[in-house]
């Protein structure tokens, strides 16, 4: 009680309402009281209007998964083509549009949104809140994004899909080369898809930064958080670019505009700019949330806070900010003046003293702590050394000579895959076994697990490893065959064989969701004796997260009291805290410091989200099939829609505070 009595005399402003703060025990009629409020209909009425946290998390999770077995499919029809010199298992077109959707899927389908997914169903909880700020907003985001994957696969079955590479660089991706609908249907989706990513990081940006429990400073929130932060606010200033680009192509392939046409005084390398202004900045927005999920989940394997802590979000940072400053990287054999290639060469290789500040960190958490090797430890672990290969072939292209000789070969290609499935793929299957009994309420298999990892890790470095050397050897990157005389058939064919074992790692993985999904033993809440706030609610938590509103008082709070040098000074209060119960209600708190500030009151489930979702990506399907009667019907439903969604409601508006005179004049009553 004292804490929080101690917090309410720092309330600034003063809350209108104070409520109550109190326990409901486990089991009491409050809690269902509170699961009333909270909960979702049943039913299709309920998957279609939900705007819960963790629904929408899983949805993406799901979703990324099914994209990421797609790619990964076609990427196995990409290695059997390869798998030995002069094969013809695919022809040159099949072979073009499979590695575009290859690239495209991995990268636009799978990467961002299954981190996406985490974050979603992870904030709330690690921050000691009910929701995210926006929850429809949230829900809008998932439609969006499910409807622009869906979309861009359009014209795959009719063997039309996107085939100009996944930067898609003009002039091969302009109306000359390219007539079918192909690049349409991907600038269109790229398009929509922009929409999806922009709602999802608004929603995050705000929700750091307004509804973290009280107590929940600045300095306390989970790396993961900090990572989709920066990730989020990189977006919005990324994402502007890259629709830009695709908008621009499409008035060059539809209406004959001259951005890009060099036979009209456009310019083919403003593409480039404008792609990898927004691309390298990408490539950590993918990367960034999951060094947050490895900073977060290693120490509760190595059973000790992670080492540096201010230094790994102080890294995080900094690596987005000189991210936005080196996507010349990408265009050094353009032809650029020298000074520019020393510049860009140079920003190229700093930004690899951010990344090794963190992969340090993870170390010294390893080495100081007590490691215990259950599964997501060894993903994680695997993660570090794959890390570190991956960065250390970045540093090598950084070198503008080398570069020359590098590029376009299958040692980028090699770089690319050690960086995103090291970076990206390893923590996202560590971080699925970590998180499974939080997700399900059920353990993952470890014996399965264990065969996973290692078969995922050996087929791995088996597969992609050797294509370093055929880079070196000089193979060319996008080539659907190649003659024998070459010296590349030994490296291929490796490459292939592990390319299938990984594979087949990958599928026992899945196995083991499937398995454990049904038959794994229970997991309570805190299975793994873990240090974060997710982990003190029920394994699946109730719709309502937090009975109470928590208060926090240090980093781990469920740790508190037993790491050494820290003692009586922490003292989160879990069990006991603001009731809010009238309607779905959180608390919202001030930005740096978590200091109750106002009574959130949150929206119920609707179906505008899906709607709008729905309208807003016909009108992308009308603009594709040149049917503007159509697409001014959807552009008016949307309207409609939104109109419906934004409908201001009494019980949604936000109470003034009360030290407020105008409202103390009007005599306005607590809510
Ligand atoms: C079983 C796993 C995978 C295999 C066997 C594989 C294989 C390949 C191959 C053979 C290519 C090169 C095609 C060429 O240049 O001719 C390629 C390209 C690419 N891969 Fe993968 N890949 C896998 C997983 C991934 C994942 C998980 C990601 C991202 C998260 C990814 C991202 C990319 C990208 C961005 C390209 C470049 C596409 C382009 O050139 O436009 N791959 N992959
Ligand atoms: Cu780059």
């Amino acid at each position: 009680m004292a804490a929080i009595d101690a917090t309410r005399h720092r309330i600034d402003p003063p809350l209108e309402r104070i409520p109550e703060v109190g326990r409901i025990p486990a089991g009491s009629p409050i809690e269902a009281r509170l699961e009333k409020i909270w909960e979702t209909a049943p039913g299709w009425r309920g998957w279609l209007s939900t705007v819960d946290h963790k629904t929408i998390g899983v949805r993406y999770l799901v979703t990324a998964f099914l994209f990421l077995v797609i790619g990964g499919i076609e990427a196995l029809f990409l290695r059997i083509q390869l798998a030995g010199p002069d094969m013809a298992f695919l022809t040159p077109e099949q072979y073009n549009q499979l590695f575009t959707m290859h690239g495209v899927t991995m990268i636009f389908l799978y990467a961002l949104p299954v981190l996406s997914g985490f974050s979603n169903y992870l904030w709330p909880l690690l921050l000691g809140s009910r929701d995210m700020a926006f929850p429809r907003l949230n829900a809008l985001s998932y439609w969006i994004f499910l409807f622009a994957g869906l979309f861009m696969y359009i014209s795959f079955p009719l063997g039309q899909a996107p085939n100009a590479g996944w930067f898609n660089y003009v002039p091969f991706s302009g109306p000359v080369y390219n007539t079918g609908p192909n690049i349409d249907v991907f600038a269109l989706g790229m398009v929509l898809l922009g929409i999806s990513t922009t709602v999802g990081s608004v929603n995050f940006v705000v929700t750091l930064f307004r509804m973290r429990a009280p107590g929940m400073t600045i300095n306390r929130v989970p790396i993961l958080v900090w990572g989709t932060l920066t990730a989020s606010v990189a977006n919005l200033f990324a994402i502007p670019a890259v629709s830009l680009a695709f908008f621009l192509l499409w008035l060059d392939r539809q209406i004959g505009a001259h951005f890009f046409d060099v036979a009209n005084n456009g310019q083919p390398l403003l593409w480039q700019h404008l792609f990898w202004i927004f691309g390298h900045p990408w490539v950590y927005v993918v990367v960034l949330p999951a060094m947050g999920i490895v900073s977060d989940a290693l120490p509760t394997f190595c059973r000790r806070p992670l080492v540096g802590y201010t230094a790994v979000a102080l890294a995080t940072m900094a690596t987005m900010l000189l991210g936005f400053g080196v996507w010349v990287h990408h265009m050094f054999a353009t032809g650029l003046p020298t000074v520019a290639l020393s510049i860009f060469g140079a920003a190229s290789m700093v930004i690899s003293i951010p990344s090794a500040v963190a992969v340090f960190a993870w170390i010294a958490t390893i080495w100081l702590g007590k490691p215990v090797f259950k599964t997501p430890f060894l993903f994680f672990a695997g993660f570090v050394a794959l890390f570190i290969i991956g960065g250390m072939s970045g540093v090598m292209t950084a070198a503008v000579p080398l570069d020359w000789q590098l590029n376009e070969t299958y040692f980028i290609v090699a770089h690319l895959h050690y960086v995103l499935l090291g970076i990206n793929v390893f923590p996202v299957v560590g971080a699925i076994y970590y998180w499974f009994p939080k997700f399900t309420g059920r353990m993952m298999s470890e014996k399965l697990g264990k065969w996973s990892f290692w078969t995922m890790f050996i087929g791995f470095n088996a597969g992609f490893f050797p294509m370093h050397i055929a880079g070196l050897l000089g193979m060319p990157r996008r080539i659907y065959t190649y003659p024998s005389r070459m010296g590349w058939d030994e490296v291929n064919l490796i490459t292939t064989v592990g390319s299938f074992i990984f594979a087949v790692g990958v599928l026992i993985f899945l196995v083991n969701v499937v398995l454990s999904l049904k038959r794994g033993t229970r997991a309570g809440a805190n299975p793994w004796d873990a240090p974060t706030l997710e982990w003190a609610v029920s394994s699946p938590p109730p719709a309502y997260n937090f009975a109470t509103i928590p208060t926090i008082a240090s980093r781990h709070p469920l740790w508190e009291g037993r790491i050494e040098g820290e003692k009586e000074h922490t003292r989160t209060r879990l069990e006991e805290g603001y009731l809010l119960m009238r309607g779905r209600e959180t608390l919202g708190t001030s930005p740096i410091d978590a200091k109750p500030v106002v009574i959130l009151k949150m929206p119920e489930d609707s179906y505008t989200p899906f709607l709008v979702g729905l309208f807003v990506s016909l009108l992308f399907v009308g603009l594709l099939l040149h049917s503007w009667t159509f697409t001014a019907l959807m552009a008016a439903l949307s309207c409609a829609a939104l109109s419906v969604w934004m409908w201001p409601r009494r019980n949604l508006g936000q109470r003034t505070a009360r030290h407020d005179p105008a409202s103390a004049r009007r005599g306005g009553k607590g809510p």
